[in-house]
Order: structure tokens, then sequence, then C-alpha cells
């Protein structure tokens, strides 16, 4: 395919240099909303690379573990301020690279600038414990050690956020890391390791290896030197992480799979319900881990919200994210587009009522991307496919419901756990709601996405493995507890022994 200017080569980095990939190869990077246009050739590289990287990561942690933690923080804030100053470009190439719509990078490169700013400030605090002792002039308290060696492997869409929620808490613990990041968009990640070596960051402290899955994904995360691994994409490969981070009992972080939904109850404000499934069903082209894939709709509300929601969706614009005037960017390629349209067609022949949608879109301004109509299915069962698996695409399934006890055993029988919500205007209802939603995450009148970054995130169930990211929570993967136990007593004291002496007579 043609492209107007000679395209940019992208290396790995490895010790704080750009380096060819040990066997020379490099794979396309296209824009999903035209495929005419080449991001660039960015390494493919394999298990050598990997062997180098970690090399040079396992050589820098023995300093950067020993710089003041406050001096470490220092760099993240430089890196913060630059990600402001660059957060229009970064963005741009962001949409180019991924889809999502320009107001959307935004919102990604500016959740990477929140977690790095976050994460600076825990450089004066990673607050350990005091405690008393049980015995006489002993003094007892907890800190913070880091890990080691990070292997990160990120997804492609958040590009710049989701490296940033790993990157930020481990380098501000004092670990260094090796990441892989997404084949489909390595560009920003690149963006963000360029922006923290500018910041000051030292070589060898963060290290990017590009290349697939298996040739480097796999040997990022079994190398014996990498002591923790951080994983953000779907249950399948989790499970595989998994499997490999246990022989050698590695911290592993697991942020996977969603099914989320809203449920409307009867007293709900229907106008902000509808706002709310239109953002959380189709922002980021339905692509988040948190999207609002499920809808439970009270019966005595359900024909009116269907209506509403159908006739905002079908009215929502289509096209190049970098269009202002665009709404829903592409999917972020071919196979994510096919996973979509045949999940339509699963719908179709499960008896769902396609009430919007439902086709891919390839004529005119969108003949050269991956573009799909925002789809809606109603009337669905929820033992339905389309109301039980992750399509991650702009497929919402709306759900007619008796009332709110049906509405809470819909909405806990999936597989997934991450975020749901509930749209009520009676406060027990809610109440009782937060309490007996199975989900990680849980909204009261607002969709299913929308996390802070100085709030815990993650899934229970088959979404995550018992962790959390961002937030203080976030730094129990990227470190480990020292107990530190200093006795003053110049004599020796037995924790939980009544009386006696022990090997002396007394
Ligand atoms: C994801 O979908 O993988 O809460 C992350 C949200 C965003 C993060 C989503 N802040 O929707």
């Amino acid at each position: 395919m043609a492209t107007a200017v000679s395209p940019k080569t992208y290396r790995n980095f490895i010790n704080g240099e750009w380096v060819e990939p040990k066997n020379g190869k490099t794979t396309e990077n296209r824009n999903p909303a035209n495929q005419d246009e080449l991001i660039g050739l960015f390494a493919a590289g394999d298990e050598r690379d990997v062997v180098a990287a970690v090399e040079a990561a396992s050589q820098a942690y023995r300093s950067w573990r020993r710089v003041p933690a406050p001096k470490r923080a220092e760099i993240l804030f430089r890196a913060a301020q630059l990600l402001v100053a660059r957060k229009e470009e970064l963005s741009r190439d962001m949409t180019r690279e991924m889809g999502k719509v320009l107001a959307e990078t935004k919102g990604d490169v500016q959740e990477a600038i929140d977690m790095t700013y976050y994460m600076a400030g825990e450089g004066r605090r990673q607050f350990g414990q005091t405690t008393p002792s049980e015995l006489q002039n002993k003094f007892a308290m907890t800190v913070r050690e880091p890990v080691g060696v990070c292997g990160l492997i990120t997804p492609w869409n958040f590009p710049m956020a989701i490296p940033s929620w790993k990157m930020m808490p481990a380098l501000a613990l004092g670990n260094t890391v090796v990441i892989k990041p997404a084949t489909d968009t390595p560009l920003s990640v690149c963006h963000l390791v360029e922006v923290l070596t500018e910041a000051g960051l030292p070589p060898g402290v963060v290290n990017i290896v590009m290349g697939h899955g298996g040739a480097v994904g796999t040997p990022l995360l079994k190398h014996e030197s990498v002591k923790v691994v951080s994983f953000t994409g779907s249950t399948e490969v989790g499970r595989k992480v998994s499997e490999g981070c246990a022989p050698q009992f590695k911290h592993c972080h697991l942020e996977m799979g969603g099914k989320n939904i809203i449920l409307v109850m009867d007293d709900a404000n229907l106008d902000l319900a509808v706002d709310g499934a239109v953002w959380g069903g189709f922002g980021t082209t339905g692509q988040r881990c948190t999207a609002t894939s499920r809808i439970g709709v009270h019966k005595k509300v359900y024909k009116e919200f269907v209506e509403r929601f159908v006739a905002r969706v079908k009215a929502l614009r289509v096209g190049d994210g970098l269009d202002p005037a665009m709404e829903v960017g592409p999917l972020v390629n071919q196979s994510q587009l096919e996973t979509v349209m045949s999940y339509v067609e699963i719908g179709k022949s499960e008896g769902a009522k396609l009430a919007a949608g439902g086709h891919r879109l390839d004529q005119g301004g969108h003949a050269k991307g991956w573009f799909h109509e925002p789809t809606i299915f109603a009337d669905c069962d929820p033992k339905m496919r389309i109301c039980q698996e992750e399509i991650f695409g702009p497929v919402v399934s709306v759900m007619p419901i008796e009332g709110y006890e049906q509405a809470i055993e819909v909405a806990n029988g999936v597989v997934y756990g991450l975020s749901s919500s509930i749209y009520t205007r009676d406060l027990n209802r809610a109440f009782h709601a937060m309490r007996e939603l199975d989900t990680g995450i849980v909204y009261v009148n607002a969709p299913t996405i929308g996390a802070e970054t100085h709030l815990p995130f993650g899934g229970i169930k088959q979404t995550g493995n018992g962790h959390r990211e961002a937030a203080v929570a976030g730094l129990d993967v990227f470190s480990e507890w020292k107990t530190i136990y200093v006795d003053y007593s110049d004599r020796l004291q037995r924790a939980q022994i009544d009386t006696g002496s022990f090997g002396r007579m007394e």
C-alpha cells in the first residue's frame, strides 16, 4: 500500500539505547481508520532481545533501588510535566495508531499524567506501619521493599494510560522494568519512555522489547530474573500468564475480561440512564474492559428506554478519530472487526432483536478502515452468548428485567466481575446493590467506565486474580512487605511464651 513519506523505524529500547532487534525484523503498524497510512515500522524482537533487556534491567536495579524514593519521584514529576506539555501531539499520534477519537486519546494521556503525578507523590509516602510489640523494649515496623525486574505486558486499548498504571508504581518503588507493548500500539509506549528518559531516568531502568506475545511475552514472563509480571488482556491469555509464572512463584498481576452491566430501575432518571448507556457502550468503540456491554432494564420503563437508546445510537457519527465531528472511531484491527461481525451473527442466530446497526461500514470515508456500526440487540435473554461473552466492540445487548431481585441475579450471572452500574433514585436500593453486585467496581447513576487513578482498579471472578492497580493498592503488586523487629531490651525475649527460660538456668 502507498505511503506519502518514508516510514520511521522504531527499535527496541535497551539500557538507554534504541537498538535493532537481534533478528533484524520489523512489523508494520497502520492506522486503523486508514490502512493506507503507515504509522511506522516497529521492532519484532524475540527471546534474545528479552534476555538483553532483562540483563540491563537487572544491572540497573542494583543502583535504582538505592536511589532515595523522593529522588526517584522527582524524575516522575518531570515526566508528568513533559506529558502535559506534549498532550496534544501524543494524543494525535495515539489516535493514528489506535483509532479512538481525539477527545478520548487526550483522556488516555491525561490518565497517564494523573498516574505519573500520583505515583510521584508516593515517593514521599510509601507508608508502612509502626505498632507496639507485645514485649517490653521492642520496636516493630513494616517497610515496603521493591521486588526487582518487572515484566509488563500491556494492551492496545489504553496505549499510554495502562502502561503508566504499571510502570509508575514499579519505578516509584525502586523496581526496574521491561515492557512489551501491544503490537497494535507500540508508538505510545515509545513516546512514554522517551519522556521518562528526557526527564532523567537512568539507562536500563525502563526497557522496551517489541514483538509478538509468543516471541517476546512468553520468554519475558518465564525469565528467572523477572520477579513481577503484570498483564492486562484477555482471560484466555491471562490464564497462560498465570501458569507461566506459577513454577517460579512470581508476583503475577492479571487484569482481564469483563461483561459489564448497567441496570436501569423503574425509578431511574431515564435521560441520565440513556446518556450513560450511550457513553458506556460506545465510547472507545466499546473497546474498554470496563465497557457497558449489557443493559438490564426494568420492564416498566423498558420500551421507552430502548426507543430512546436506539435513536441516540443510530445518530452516533462514526469515522476517523482525528475529525472532531466524529464520536466513534474504528476497531483497532481486522481481527477485532471480524470478532464483532461474528458476534452480530451469533446474536441474530440466538434470536435477539437487532435494534440498531449490525453492519460493517466500508463505503466512502469508511472504505479504508475497520469501521462497524454501533449495534444494539434488544429483547435479549441473559443466557445468550451475546449476554455472557466479552465482545470488546460496539455491541450492546439489552435485556428486559422483572424487578430488582432479578436485576442483581442477571448482573452477577456471568463469569466476569469488573464493573457494574445501577440507575435508581432509591437510596436504599442503591446501597443494597452496592453490597450485592459482584464486581470490583460499582457505579451508581453513572456508566461502567470512568475509573480514576487514585482509586483501586480491578475485578473479581475471571476478571482478576486478587490484585488491584492504581491507588495505594497498586503498590502491593510491585513491592514486598518487610516486617522488622528491633529488640532494645538487651535480653532474650520470647514471643508467645508465658514463663521460664531457654537453655539457661534461672
Ligand atoms: C480498560 O478498559 O482497560 O475506567 C481500562 C475506565 C478507564 C480505564 C479503562 N479509566 O474506563
